[in-house]
């Protein structure tokens, strides 16, 4: 199987970090794709141009982070890092949608970054910044759900990589004033799976 990637997507980062835990890296191929360029010759793999993108090994190509993850995850017949079922399985996709929207807002502000400085729009920047501040205002208080404890994840790998995109983003500071979020961060951070899937600074 071929994984592209982009090394600095969040998105990326969450099957990254699955295909690190289940110790799959010698069966799936991670390729850095080139995005966002025009006549790239990745569209000629993925049209859409998006990564994660993985191409099976009978060809067909998946999109989505989410799905890529489940599929990767229940490939060895015993999947362990989806959400949990039953009585939970409504609170843990509505945490994982709340994880999901701040981390579709970061990845808007961090593509604004990487324009030109001339095309950049300032009231973008502005409109995430407050967005990414009001969602960390949230989480501060959802942390503290059951379901953000215990056995790791895809729901707490999505909230891991959205918060790790300070790494990219300077303005986004979210460890102020939110001491129990850098708490449930910590022992994320010093995973191995999270440590190798950091992405670079941004330029
Ligand atoms: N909903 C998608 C989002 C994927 C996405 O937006 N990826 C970004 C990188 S962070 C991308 O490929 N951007 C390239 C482009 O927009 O052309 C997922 O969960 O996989």
């Amino acid at each position: 199987m071929k994984l592209y990637i982009t090394p600095g997507s969040p998105y990326a980062r969450i099957v990254r970090m699955l295909v690190h835990e289940k110790g799959m890296a010698g069966g799936v191929e991670v390729i850095v794709a080139q995005t966002r360029l025009a006549g790239s010759p990745y569209y000629r793999i993925n049209p859409s141009g998006r990564v994660p993108y993985l191409v099976r090994d009978d060809g067909a190509g998946m999109e989505e982070s989410a799905l890529i993850f489940d599929y990767l995850d229940q490939l060895d017949g015993a999947p362990a890092f989806g959400l949990p079922g039953g009585a939970q399985a409504w609170e843990a996709r509505r945490l994982e949608a709340l994880a999901r929207s701040m981390l579709d807002g970061l990845a808007v502000w961090g593509r604004e970054l990487v324009r030109p400085q001339n095309e950049r729009s300032p009231a973008v920047v502005a409109h995430e910044a407050a967005r990414a501040g009001r969602m960390t205002g949230v989480w501060e208080r959802e942390i503290d759900s059951p379901l953000m404890r215990g056995a790791l994840n895809r729901l707490h790998m999505t909230l891991a990589c959205a918060l790790g995109l300070e790494a990219r983003l300077a303005g986004f500071r979210w460890r102020t004033d939110h001491p129990r979020l850098c708490a449930w961060h910590e022992p994320i951070a010093a995973r191995p799976s999270f440590a190798a899937t950091a992405p670079p600074p941004s330029a």
